[in-house]
């Protein structure tokens, strides 16, 4: 059950290095880091291998100091209870609700410091900071049932900023306004039943941390109660941070860029931008603007930035700046030599980077004051000083390149051609071009006449161990042949587009069904491309709310439940918690979910049925474990087969 990996494994080298699939590039990466910084990310894994079954079958639980127990899932005679009598399944289901607080409070804290920045701009109290996208404050207050007549932008958006922090702090039991104008109707009403509808953040988070300590909570199935709610408060999270930054820095639109580490340039000095949160990369990108001159003065040709991780795709779908690197890359982006400053705010940035960077003249810099990493320099970055250190941040950019050692510079060629940008509000626009009146009727025609067999979502991370066998590549190599549209966030958008999937020139390259290819091409060819590209880039992690703003469009228009749409979720190469809380909102919502790594719950089969069968009777949710791409993209299109079976479409 728990060794996936093994079928395409090679040799493991003499460095503890097992290459798997990875490309010519990647290994050569991989070999000058052990040569210069001692250290890489599959030497690390392979030195955890193999790893814990217990935890990965969620049934190691350290929550008390009785602990740590383990249970015996394989019933060899040893213990099927934890010292205090928790069971296999009360066990998974208290880890598994405290890895989705974790995504979940990580996403909503994102939401309340871009929320306080709107307040504070609205307030006059930020005058560094602009509301850009007028168009989409409005349709959000209205969203929110906000008044919006004869007032002022800053009014509505006062208004707004209120709504949205006393929706994530109030004290009364009134539900998330949020939530309601952001839910599919359908699946909200089914929320409602189940009790789960949360009311503010801080309860439903508290009370997880509180109901799972030891001598608490012990029913699986309430537990997972608990669980389905905390993915609303996820979804909550996403849906404001990615609302209100367009609001901030700009609702994304068609971009082109190029993708990978080539996009590092050796003549100019490179700042890389790595994190979540725009409030920081925008005002990077802005000072390395005003300061392009300084670096010249130094003898480079300009300011390059690039983005790495989700940091990256926010500011490639609003600016069209390089997707240089995912999250597992970031740290080769530092071995090529030609990073002078990469700079860092919260969420995914591996500890592993402030060994790296101090191998090479590479300034490291932290910037919020809860992600502190030994080895960086810290620039406390706050929205009042945002211009002071922005600029400082450039600057020594500017002074570190200027230590560079030419002998350990190596920067891949051939940069990956992109198109991106691909919001809500931009796809509409292409499909406006073809039906100005009823933009979405393009789309849901071609799903019914099956040129467009169904839609899949892939999200989430590059974990190093699907990296390996390149999951995110063959899956979406096979989904395509039949028919599948797929949409990406996060990482998965960096390896989709390294891999040539969002490159229209690229589309004869693939084995691509003929339904969907006639669709791509001819919206492409209304926007000036020869085709949309295969794999469209919708944006960061948060962004995941502008697929959840899509289904709830589709179904209501439809007039059908989301659970009914031939749709599909996949993290095929979960890392992150913030994954998993997704995950739980995206099975709130109502549509399967497919991850790999396995969802650490195999070991308590009554949590493991309840995701994988019984959620189907309630939210319409199901979890589908599958660690072969192929196999994934087999049972992906089997379950867009059933939906539109059940729909009375062509199947
Ligand atoms: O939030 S995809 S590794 S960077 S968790 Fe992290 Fe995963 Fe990348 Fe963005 Ni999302
Ligand atoms: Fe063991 Fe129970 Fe304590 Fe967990 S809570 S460590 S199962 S005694």
């Amino acid at each position: 059950m728990v060794d996936i990996f093994k079928e395409k494994e090679k040799v493991i080298d003499e460095n503890s290095h097992n290459y798997g699939l990875l490309d010519e590039v990647s290994i050569k990466l991989i070999k000058k880091e052990e040569r210069e910084a001692h250290t890489t990310v599959l030497q690390r894994l392979a030195k955890q291998e193999p790893q814990c079954g217990f935890g990965e079958l969620g049934v190691c639980c350290r929550i008390c100091y009785m602990g740590p127990c383990r249970i015996d899932v394989f019933n060899t005679g040893g213990p099927q209870t934890g010292v205090c009598g928790a069971t296999a399944d009360t066990i998974v289901a208290r880890n598994l609700l405290r890895e989705t607080v974790g995504g979940a409070s990580s996403h909503v804290e994102h939401a309340q410091e871009i929320a306080e920045i709107l307040r504070d701009v609205a307030e006059g109290k930020l005058d560094n900071y602009k509301i850009t996208d007028k168009e989409k404050l409005i349709a959000i207050a209205k969203n929110l049932g906000i008044v919006t007549e004869n007032k002022d932008v800053r009014q509505i958006a006062l208004e707004v900023s209120e709504v949205s922090l006393n929706d994530l702090y109030k004290l009364d039991k009134t539900p998330s306004r949020w939530i309601k104008a952001y839910s599919p109707k359908s699946s909200y009403s089914k929320w409602e039943k189940l009790g789960i509808v949360p009311t503010n953040i801080w309860q439903p988070i508290t009370n997880a941390m509180h109901r799972t300590m030891m001598g608490n909570d012990a029913d699986p199935v309430n537990l997972m109660l608990a669980d389905l709610r905390m993915g609303l408060v996820d979804g909550y999270g996403l849906t404001m941070a990615t609302e209100l930054s367009d609001v901030l820095f700009g609702t994304p639109h068609l971009v082109h860029s190029y993708a990978n580490l080539a996009t590092i340039k050796e003549e100019y000095v490179n700042i890389a931008v790595h994190g979540h949160n725009p409030a920081l990369s925008e005002k990077v990108l802005e000072w390395a603007d005003k300061l392009n001159d300084q670096a010249k003065a130094v003898g480079a040709k300009g300011i390059n930035i690039i983005g790495v991780c989700c940091t990256g795709n926010e500011v490639l779908m609003r600016h069209g700046i390089p997707l240089a690197a995912n999250e597992m890359q970031a740290e080769l982006a530092l071995i090529t030599g030609a990073v002078d400053a990469m700079v860092v705010d919260f969420q995914c940035i591996w500890p592993i980077l402030g060994q790296v960077a101090s191998c090479y003249h590479t300034k490291l810099i932290t910037t919020v004051p809860y992600v502190k990493i030994p080895g960086a320099t810290h620039i406390e970055f706050s929205p009042e000083k945002a211009d002071d250190v922005a600029k400082k941040i450039v600057e020594m950019g500017i002074e570190a390149y200027q230590n560079r050692n030419p002998t350990r510079i190596f920067i891949p060629d051939h940069p990956e051609e992109i198109y991106a940008g691909f919001s809500v509000e931009a796809i509409l626009d292409v499909l406006k071009k073809v039906s100005p009146e009823d933009p979405l009727k393009p789309l849901i025609d071609n799903i019914v006449n099956g040129n467009i067999y169904g839609i899949v979502a892939i999200v989430g991370c590059p974990n190093p161990k699907t990296r390996k066998i390149l999951f995110t590549e063959r899956m979406v190599k096979e989904l395509i042949k039949h028919n599948i549209l797929v949409v990406v966030t996060g990482c998965i958008a960096h390896i989709t587009a390294q891999a040539g999937f969002m490159n229209p020139k690229k589309i004869k390259e693939f084995e691509v069904g003929e339904g969907l290819k006639a669709v791509l091409k001819a919206l492409g060819q209304q926007i000036g491309l020869e085709s949309l590209p295969l794999a469209l880039h919708m944006g960061s992690c948060v962004d995941n709310s502008r697929i959840g703003v899509l289904l709830k469009a589709i179904s209501e228009k439809l007039n059908i439940d989301v659970s009914a749409l031939p749709v599909v979720g996949s993290a095929p190469e979960l890392i992150t918690e913030k994954a998993v809380s997704i995950g739980t909102w995206v099975l709130d919502l109502g549509v399967p979910v497919h991850v790999c790594p396995p969802l650490r719950v195999q070991g308590g089969p009554q949590v493991t049925n309840i995701l994988t069968k019984d959620l189907k009777n309630l939210t319409g949710g199901e979890l589908y474990i599958e660690c072969s791409p192929e196999k994934a993209a087999e049972g992906i299109v089997e379950r867009i087969r059933n939906k539109r079976v059940a729909l009375g479409l062509k199947a």
